[in-house]
């Protein structure tokens, strides 16, 4: 059984979560309009990760017999500048996710709520990569160039991303 303090911060948690998910979709419809495909792509897989994150949480606090409440989800913006613009917007939203985990660890560990330390270990790690993968794509189009050739050549390499699901705490 959760605590009320654990429960309702988890549920913020998957507010969060839900939000990123609405904010790549936007990301993903924008990079669409701009003839950006690739991006458009890469964008829709994140927007896929994040509502596996928001479930994970829903699927842990309902094993946990812990009460799942469902906030609104805020409206995201509609235009994203240029492509260095949108992931520079994407790793700040991902280093303000990290701080949040962080908070929930914190939390946790305030709690004494053992279990719950150990599901967040896995969001940790996934916050590790998210940050990293953004820090990637910002390194590519600061070499490539965020338009003509460098553009073309990035937008068919994040074209190439597909959604795996993750299926177990290992993956
Ligand atoms: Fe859920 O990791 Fe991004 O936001």
């Amino acid at each position: 059984m959760l605590k009320d303090k654990m429960q309702k911060a988890l549920n913020g948690q998957i507010n969060k979560e839900m939000y990123s998910a609405y904010l790549y979709m936007a990301m993903s419809a924008y990079s669409e309009s701009r003839g950006w495909p690739g991006f458009a792509n890469w964008f829709f897989v994140q927007y896929q990760e994040e509502m596996e994150h928001a479930m994970r949480i829903y699927h842990y606090m309902q094993e946990q017999g812990a009460r799942v409440e469902l906030e609104a989800i805020e409206k995201p913006q509609l235009d994203f500048g240029s492509p260095m613009e949108m992931f520079q917007a994407t790793l700040k939203h991902e280093q303000f996710i990290t701080k949040s985990i962080h908070e929930l660890v914190d939390l946790a560990i305030d709690l004494k709520d053992h279990a719950t330390q150990i599901f967040l270990q896995w969001f940790v790690t996934e916050q590790v990569e998210e940050e990293s993968n953004d820090h990637a794509i910002l390194d590519k189009l600061s070499l490539m160039g965020a338009e003509g050739r460098g553009l073309y050549m990035l937008d068919r390499e994040l074209g190439s991303r597909t959604y795996s699901p993750h299926t177990s705490d290992e993956d």
